[in-house]
């Protein structure tokens, strides 16, 4: 019986230990390299994400959302703690067998160096990680032998010492990790046909016909929505950038940023819209975009398709295939709001095509393949209809009072290139409509507008319907449908 206590007392705190090891070593990666695919982390995400079924993917975006991805970011992290966990784990118990007390401490850290390097290929990120997960182990162990406080058993002082060493490390890594600069540089006056001047205008612009509403973004969005097949962006140097048109062409062309740069490029407003969000969601945002146009670069190469069809990929290993001609107004974009695109959003070149659903706006864009036949991407492997026209849809973002005490509400409407003719407002349900005030168009072929509508409702409810009709006199339907597959439908109501 005693043994038998003496042995589970011992091995929780080997497995707590072996844990702080885990998290000392994840904190140590990220250090060296922050939030790129060199952090442990991320692989394991991309890990978690191939191997998690499409439809809990399907549930978690069009359901969880934002909180789905934070599940598959705490998961990927867990995974890393208690992967490099175990291999420390059993470092520790193999040193205790053969009572060697430098075995645990020098396997913990080739075991982690190895795991590390072999999941991120990064040497740097595997020795930070290597050090760290040792140097707990080799505290933990150091420290029990020290004669101070005798009376405490030897086990909790190492879990102590160990958890000790971790908050340090941590601390200095958390340091470490928070001194690299956020990197998104003014764009520079060196291309031809756009300017710092210009893009200013046309942001003094955009900022001047925004409808004035309580709670209401304004027509350049203040905070750009995000959607990532990764957890972790990849980073990529604009000095080590390029972009190959392949496939059926009369010649491939590669093109490096620097050549990009020096073509003529225009600036021009443009929304996107993800075909997952929910239909009042929030992933809908418009920007100030700076680029060449795609054919530009495609027209060099010569395409000629069977299919009249084209494959982008990018940096990610994110791929989508659509129509050539959908790339005929498209931009190869490196500049938003006036700054180098950051790199959240694509850094440094994405592609922006006008009036289709986010997904095929590729970011970190290194291949344009034009294509004999048709192919499937990214998203309609796993189901999803989102490379065609986006859906017309009025929010309703903004409800607010005015100081009379009237009502105001407002939001965006948006149609893709169809662009928006009218907005129409009803308060009582959808019996009666009226139509709602339009911000005036900014430059661009496929952007939002605010709509914006006053009314008085003394006592009782009001329940607001909001409903868009495209510049072709289309109406948006009224049918309700979930974003799977091809966008969400339906008009948005509120009661208020
Ligand atoms: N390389 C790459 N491009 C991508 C994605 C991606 O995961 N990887 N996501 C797509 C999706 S689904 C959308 S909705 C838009 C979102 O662009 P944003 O993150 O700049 O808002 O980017 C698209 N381009
Ligand atoms: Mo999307």
């Amino acid at each position: 019986m005693l043994t038998n206590t003496k042995r589970v007392t011992r091995g929780l705190p080997t497995i707590v230990l072996a844990l702080f090891a885990g998290g000392a070593a994840v904190v140590g990666s990220y250090a060296a390299s922050g939030y790129t695919p060199s952090f442990v982390v991320a692989p394991v995400a991309a890990l978690v994400a191939a191997t998690t079924p499409d439809v809990v993917i399907r549930y978690a975006i069009t359901v969880l959302g934002d909180l789905g991805e934070q599940l598959h970011l705490v998961a990927a992290v867990a995974l890393s703690i208690g992967g490099i966990g175990a291999v420390a784990a059993a470092s520790i118990a193999l040193g205790r067998r053969l009572h060697n007390r430098a075995l645990p401490v020098i396997l913990t850290t080739a075991g982690t160096w190895i795991v590390v390097v072999a999941l991120t290929g990064d040497p740097g990120s595997a020795t930070a990680g290597a050090a760290s997960a040792g140097a707990v182990v080799l505290v933990a162990a150091v420290v029990p032998a020290l004669p101070v406080g005798t009376d405490v058993d030897p086990a909790r002082r190492r879990v102590l010492a160990g958890g000790l060493a971790f908050l340090g490390l941590g601390a200095v890594g958390y340091a470490l990790a928070r001194r690299r600069p956020a990197a998104t540089d003014e764009l520079g006056a060196d291309s031809p046909g756009t300017s710092p001047a210009r893009r200013q205008a046309l942001l003094d612009e955009a900022a001047a016909k925004s409808l004035d509403v309580p709670g209401l973004e304004p027509l350049v969005s203040e905070e750009f929505y995000q959607v990532d097949v990764n957890a972790v962006d990849p980073s990529v140097e604009a000095a080590s950038w390029s972009l190959s048109v392949t496939g059926a062409v009369d010649e491939a062309v590669t093109v490096d940023y620097e050549q990009l740069r020096a073509m003529d490029a225009t600036d021009r407003f443009e929304t996107l819209r993800c075909v997952g969000e929910s239909l009042n969601g929030k992933k809908m945002d418009t920007a100030l975009w700076t680029g060449v146009p795609a054919t530009d670069v495609l027209e060099r190469a010569g395409p000629h398709s069977d299919c009249g069809c084209v494959m982008l990929r990018a940096a990610d290993g994110y791929f989508e295939e659509f129509p050539l001609a959908a790339l005929d107004d498209a931009l190869l974009a490196y500049g938003m709001n006036g700054r180098e695109l950051p790199r959240a959003h694509g850094h440094p070149v994405r592609v922006l095509v006008p009036g289709h659903w986010g997904e095929i706006n590729v970011k970190w864009v290194t291949e344009l393949e034009v294509l004999e036949r048709e192919a499937t991407g990214y998203w309609e492997k796993r189901g999803w209809h989102g490379t065609g026209p986006v859906r017309t849809v009025a929010k309703l973002h903004a409800v607010g009072q005015r100081r009379d005490g009237s009502d105001v509400v407002g939001g965006h409407a948006y149609a893709g290139t169809r662009g928006i003719d009218r907005v129409e407002v009803s308060t009582d349900g959808g019996a009666t409509w009226d139509d709602a005030e339009l911000s005036d168009p900014i430059p661009g072929i496929d952007v939002w507008r605010q709509w914006r509508y006053a009314f008085d409702h003394r006592g009782g409810d009001a329940e607001v319907v909001v409903r868009a009709i495209d510049g072709t006199g289309r109406r948006q339907p009224r049918a309700e449908s979930g974003a799977f597959p091809n966008g969400p439908s339906g008009w948005v109501s509120k009661t208020i």
